[in-house]
């Protein structure tokens, strides 16, 4: 820059008096000085903007924070007072890529009923399907897939697949499933299917079927039900792996089912067996406040084990709001139990990556030492699975954690409690932490990522980025990746976008999510039809492995139809999505499950404020 450019000189004396030639060089210095002016100012407003647009990223309510402490209002008072600028939100479809998704789905959909309808799993490269069991199929596939069809309108596909249900689907079948994924993917999938298709008795006749058969699974000490169920038998299982044991997201993660369903038979039985689950394990919580992700199925108690937010646990915080959302709002015993969780989730598991760039979720495992004590070790490690957390925390934020209802799309600050504010700024970190473990070779997020810490021992190597890493990743060649590389169709980060598009309104969660399905368009897609898993998310080119997981049709693309989709298309104040992404609607408790709720002996605690 040269300063004295800047300098305003004076037009020559003789100017006035019309010296052609002075005025010229007058007017050359006039502009000379406009000019230099405006690309000075030009020079300090970009960084200055640019700085004011990195604070507000990094902290959206750092102007309305600033003015409140300058001016000593509470947030409601600043919220009065402020004009806020309201941006028109377009909800709308976005037909293109909501159409593309479609056309994914029938990809997937065609190839699996060419292969394989009816078997419970499909295997897109080997066009083979496989059971859970030898003693035959249950419809995993079939029945996960239904309201993905009903809500793309796919009538073609849904016809034949009622056709299946109504002459080949049949629960007696003399074999152990687990309970938890049956009653998530297919009693889910028959009472969303039930919903969805103008309440075809057909589905509610098979949910009460297969309800039925699973209640036994119930009949233990503690009342929590154990891991397995022959359904022919109508007798539970233990897990043999596990042979004491029940995890708690498997143990919690029946309730929005079983209440539903309750509601529809008019039969009390499930409802309370589901919700007696929610007590003892109330009266069991840890110290902390936390679920650890083992209890013991004798005797109710949590066993020392890992505290994470991750597998065996996730859900049972999920469901703990979504229990409180499906009767409106109005069982505040599941509120204070999810507002309490999220508290003591912030004090114990949200950390920040070595250079503070990124939030995430730690696990605490527990040690045990020689002289009988016990410590817990943190451990920088983030299931895939964990990404639901993110959109999770959003959903809470703007119902248990608001202030007013609705609130504004996106919340103002005055709407929400403290905790509410926080859990919102946790969710959108959170969010941006699964996208960012997106930045691979292929643009799909692995199965578990490790976060930087100072004591991990890696220090500065350059094969290990600065803030996240696939453990074991750098393989040689031949040599299989570790697990923790794959990819296996997962929709935890596309279902937390969509929460965060229908909160905010932000179209960049459209975006991250078509990067995503672009990204499973071209590294997954099987070309004979289906989508495959693949094994090193940070190899190119990938290598696929010969499975197409029921999430894939029951989740993963229906969170990106959502998203792409008119937000009229399932609006959030009417449903609730089970842990498998079936659609559940909304309902007000009726008196006679109040009375139920009320009376039960095992409910140490009231429901209903
Ligand atoms: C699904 O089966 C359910 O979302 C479950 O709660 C855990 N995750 C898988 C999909 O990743």
């Amino acid at each position: 820059m040269n300063g004295t450019k800047l300098r305003r000189r004076k037009a020559p004396k003789n100017a006035k008096a019309g010296n052609p030639e002075k005025e010229v060089d007058s007017e050359e210095s006039e502009l000379e000085f406009d000019f230099d002016l405006w690309k000075y100012t030009k020079i300090l407003a970009v960084p200055l903007l640019l700085a004011i647009g990195v604070a507000y990223y990094l902290n959206p309510t750092i102007f309305t924070d600033a003015m409140q402490s300058y001016l000593g209002l509470s947030e409601q008072e600043l919220a009065k007072m402020v004009p806020v600028l309201e941006f028109p939100i377009d909800f709308s479809a976005n037909v293109h890529r909501r159409d593309a998704v479609v056309r994914a789905f029938q990809h997937a959909w065609l190839a699996y009923e060419r292969d394989a309808m009816g078997n419970d799993e499909y295997h897109p490269i080997s066009h083979e399907g496989t059971n859970l069991t030898d003693a035959g199929g249950i419809g995993y596939t079939v029945v996960d897939s239904i309201d993905t069809m009903l809500l793309m309108g796919l009538d073609q596909e849904y016809s034949r697949a009622r056709e299946w249900v109504a002459t080949k689907m049949d629960f007696e079948r003399n074999a152990t499933f687990n309970t938890f994924e049956t009653v998530i993917r297919v009693l889910g999938g028959l009472l969303s299917a039930y919903h969805f298709s103008g309440e075809d008795s057909l589905y509610l006749e098979k949910a009460i079927d297969l309800a039925d058969r699973i209640i036994p699974a119930f009949n233990t000490p503690s009342r929590l039900p154990l891991s397995n169920i022959n359904l022919a038998l109508r007798e539970g299982a233990i897990d043999p792996n596990w042979p004491q044991f029940v995890s708690s997201a498997e143990v919690a993660t029946l309730q929005l089912e079983f209440r539903y369903l309750s509601v529809l038979s008019r039969n009390t039985l499930y409802w309370e067996k589901a919700e007696t689950v929610m007590h003892v394990l109330k009266n069991s919580l840890m110290p902390h406040g936390l679920a650890s992700i083992f209890l013991n199925w004798y005797n109710g108690e949590f066993v020392l084990s890992t505290l994470r937010l991750g597998s065996r646990a996730d859900s049972y915080y999920e469901y703990l709001l979504k229990q409180y959302l499906q009767t409106n709002n109005t069982e505040v015993f599941y509120r204070d139990m999810y507002t309490n969780a999220m508290d003591a989730v912030h004090k114990t598991l949200i950390k920040k990556s070595a250079n503070s760039v990124l939030t995430y979720t730690s696990e605490l495992v527990p040690e045990k030492h020689p002289d009988g004590q016990i410590s817990w070790r943190l451990t920088p490690k983030q299931d895939h699975l964990v990404c639901f957390f993110g959109g999770s925390l959003l959903l809470g934020a703007t119902t248990a954690g608001a202030l007013v209802h609705p609130v504004s799309v996106p919340p103002r600050a005055g709407e929400l409690s403290e905790q509410g504010k926080r859990d919102w700024e946790t969710g959108i970190s959170l969010i941006k932490t699964c996208m960012a473990t997106h930045d691979t070779a292929t643009g799909l997020a692995p199965e578990i990522a490790h976060f930087r810490i100072p004591s991990d021992g890696i220090g500065h190597d350059p094969q290990y980025p600065s803030d996240w890493y696939i453990k074991g990743a750098h393989t040689r060649p031949g040599e299989l990746p570790p697990y923790d590389a794959r990819y296996i169709l997962r929709p935890e980060t596309v279902e937390s976008l969509f929460l965060a598009f229908r909160l905010t309104g932000d179209e960049m969660y459209r975006e991250w999510a078509w990067r995503i399905f672009e990204a499973i368009e071209k590294h997954c897609r099987v070309e004979t039809g289906g989508y495959a898993s693949i094994i090193n998310v940070d190899e190119i080119p990938s290598r696929k492995e010969d499975k197409m997981e029921t999430f894939m049709m029951s989740e993963t693309l229906k969170y990106l139809y959502l998203i792409f989709a008119d937000a009229n298309v399932l609006p959030l104040d009417k449903y609730v999505l089970n842990t498998e992404a079936h659609p559940l609607p909304i309902f007000d408790i009726p008196p006679k499950f109040k009375d139920l709720v009320q009376r039960n002996p095992m409910l140490s605690h009231p429901i209903l404020e």
